[in-house]
């Protein structure tokens, strides 16, 4: 047995902005709570978190790790996550591996974009937060005015725990405490502020505290925790990662006041598929059947592969025979571990409410679901909401016969990093990555580098798509007569455009198209009609503008003639996507384009450069905000064609000072001298029919 049960673990996710701190937090944690003797630092290269080897080569964190400190009584784990908004996918996966999560803000530079889209990830998650703003210790930084903006900006419900003190150099908690010295505000005000909050949570605690009565500081916890899983309270808490200051007073608080794995919100587990599927209420009980979810894998040339799991009902240890989701075979996990960075721990066993891990298991994949009861067979997490990679490159490997490693490290990346893709392209046939941006894919290249495999790469392609802006019907005959048994199929049939509220679109998670059959008396026989959708499907995928996949289409098959010797699959398949092509052409056929939101961080004097500068590359702005310490922000959308090289670009405009960050928004039309030059260059390989 551990020396903890479920109740006493805290699971922790530190996210925000790149630079914020999260990682000298981590470490400071596991050195403050004494569970490490010596302090970590990412900038050092001695990071318990920071690890591998990419990671020590750019000073910043690249991966999610997972760690734990000890303090109070307490384990407290603590998934320290990559700040870049092209890494914001490796955050997003671990959500279900937490009760919390901790907002990290860099007191110097504010708000930004990631600590906002951690805060959206979150609360869609129904995930209860908390925020920490560190730096406490940085030169002319306004605190009171962080906080004020922090309010407005995520709601009033943020409300401090503690205040900084000393300028900075240490805080004072303020829900124990009703007395101290801080920098501004005043002990007893949030002390009152947050008092009143909590005992909405319990009747019999308010009634007392209107009548007077001081509350047992004591028995605080339950009535903290509820406020924190209504999303009633937000408790914000000051650090200095650096100097130590706040860190003590954050594990305290973690420890005392945040949710346990028995309590917060859970995580939205179904089971069953289709129709049939519904919210699977799992129990955290020790006793219960297994049920952990795989939030992480990694794969190491040494290690090997590392699975990395969330323990939500009954235990697992080595001896367990396990079965992954639907597999009817078990298998013995072996040993299980507990992680500290790169260090794990063979653990006696991994109970409910803690993240343990598991080597060497190839059948591991991430977002599966291990357990040891057939009953849970379909029990799977309800599907994360992750940002559409949409950066692409081309690349091709410099040796001859690399192409085979390509695919299969390609592939092994993209079982890893839920916000990768990547595809051969069938005109070019070029190996096509797709992230989320520049440096993403620079990463992936020097992972590819690292493992010994170097490529060519070409200007980055846009992903476009094509649709239709018209109703229109079609036609096609084929015939085919030569020698002996002979080919025929003709087909008749209307495509229009999706509505806009249609459940088929692409942009409402459909598969961007509805192939309706209105065939009246057998015209088609029934057993042709699948040939016909296929040779539809056969078109989708190449597009009649420039040879991009096809989309927001409905198809209705109205009528066609058969032979009763002659009639093939083969045939009604070439008469069913020629039908389709001859339609979709005089559809007044489109070219759609991706366009993104940009949040642009300048010195303010730069901003007119970039709001000019964005106005012509087509880009509309949609509002600027001046920022603490003399920066601004310019929010706008513009086409990603216009703004592939952005990284570049903003460099040389502000000196290396400016950062953005920019993620899909939506596919519109691009302007018609831009789809004419688009389609001049496509050479469509001649019909064979
Ligand atoms: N003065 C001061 N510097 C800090 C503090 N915390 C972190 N730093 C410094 O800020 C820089 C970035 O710190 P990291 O811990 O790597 O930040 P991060 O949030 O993990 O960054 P990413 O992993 O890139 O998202 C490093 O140079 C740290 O030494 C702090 O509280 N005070
Ligand atoms: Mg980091």
């Amino acid at each position: 047995m551990p020396a903890y049960t479920t109740a006493d673990i805290r699971n922790i996710l530190l996210a925000g902005h790149g630079g914020c701190g999260k990682t000298s937090l981590a470490d400071a944690m596991l050195f403050e709570s004494k569970t490490i003797g010596h302090k970590g630092s990412p900038a050092t290269g001695n990071s318990t978190s920071d690890f591998e080897k990419e990671e020590k080569e750019h000073k910043h964190s690249i991966y999610s790790s997972v760690l734990h400190a000890d303090h109070a009584g307490k384990r407290i784990n603590i998934i320290d996550t990559p700040g870049s908004p092209d890494l914001v996918g490796a955050a997003i996966a671990c959500l279900p591996a937490v009760e919390t999560v901790a907002i990290v803000i860099n007191a110097a530079s504010g708000i930004e974009v990631v600590s906002r889209r951690i805060w959206d990830a979150a609360k869609a998650q129904n995930l209860p937060r908390a925020i920490i703003i560190n730096k406490i210790d940085s030169p002319e930084i306004n605190l009171e005015s962080l906080v004020e903006k922090i309010r407005q900006t995520f709601g009033g419900e943020c409300l401090p725990v503690n205040l900084p003190a000393k300028g900075g150099k240490a805080v004072v908690e303020c829900l124990l405490n009703t007395e101290g010295e801080a920098d501004f505000d005043t002990v007893r005000r949030c002390h009152a502020a947050m008092l009143d909050s909590i005992v909405e949570m319990d009747e019999n605690l308010m009634e007392k505290y209107l009548g007077g009565e001081e509350p047992d500081y004591n028995a605080l916890h339950a009535p903290f925790e509820k406020a924190m899983d209504e999303g009633h309270v937000v408790p914000i808490l000051f650090t200095d990662a650096k100097s130590g200051a706040g860190v003590v007073e954050l594990l305290d608080a973690i420890a005392k006041h945040f949710p346990s794995p028995e309590e917060g919100n859970p995580e939205p587990f179904m089971i069953g598929e289709g129709e049939n599927e519904k919210r699977y209420n799992y129990n955290n009980d020790v006793r219960a059947p297994l049920l952990a979810h795989v939030f992480k894998v990694t794969s190491d040339p040494f290690v090997g592969k590392l699975a990395i799991f969330r323990v939500h009902q009954g235990r697992v240890t080595g001896q367990s025979q396990i079965f992954i989701g639907h597999n009817k075979k078990s298998i013995k996990l072996g040993h299980v571990f507990h992680l500290q960075g790169k260090d794990h721990k063979e653990a006696p066993e991994i109970i409910a409410g803690d993240i343990g891990a598991v080597a060497k298991i190839e059948d591991i994949h991430p977002n599966d679901v291990l357990h040891d009861d057939h009953a849970l067979d379909s029990v799977h997490l309800q599907a994360l909401n992750y940002p559409t990679p949409m950066y692409g490159l081309a690349i091709t490997p410099k040796a001859r016969g690399d192409e085979q490693k390509l695919s299969g490290l390609l592939t092994k990346i993209a079982e890893e990093d839920p916000t990768f893709k990547w595809h051969t392209d069938r005109q070019t046939h070029e190996v096509v990555i797709n992230g989320l941006g520049e440096l993403h894919l620079r990463l992936i290249l020097e992972k590819l580098a690292n493992r010994g495999l170097h490529v060519d790469t070409k200007p980055p392609k846009i992903a476009y798509r094509e649709t239709i802006q018209q109703k229109a019907d079609g036609h096609h005959r084929h015939k085919k007569q030569t020698g002996g048994a002979g080919q025929f199929g003709e087909v008749f049939l209307r495509v229009e455009p999706l509505e806009s509220d249609s459940p088929h679109r692409k942009s409402k998670g459909g598969s961007g198209l509805e192939i309706v059959n209105e065939v009246f008396g057998g015209t088609i026989p029934g057993q042709f009609i699948p040939a016909v959708e296929k040779g539809i499907h056969d078109l989708i995928d190449q597009g009649v503008v420039a040879g991009y996949p096809l989309q927001d289409v409905r198809v209705a098959i109205t009528d066609g003639k058969h032979h009763p010797v002659d009639s093939k699959e083969v045939a009604f398949r070439t008469a069913g996507k020629l039908a389709f092509k001859d339609a979709v052409l005089k559809a007044k056929p489109v070219l759609l384009e991706p366009i993104v939101n940009m949040e642009v961080t300048v010195p303010e004097d730069k901003m007119g450069t970039i709001t000019g500068d964005l106005s012509g590359k087509r880009g509309r702005i949609q509002g600027t905000d001046i920022l603490p310490g003399g920066m601004a922000q310019v929010k706008a959308q513009a086409p990603l064609s216009e703004v592939m090289q952005y990284q570049s670009q903003l460099k040389s405009v502000t000196g290396g000072q400016g950062s953005f960050a920019m993620e899909l928004s939506h596919y519109d039309p691009v302007p018609p001298q831009v789809q004419q030059q688009i389609a001049a260059q496509y050479k469509p390989k001649a019909e064979e029919e």
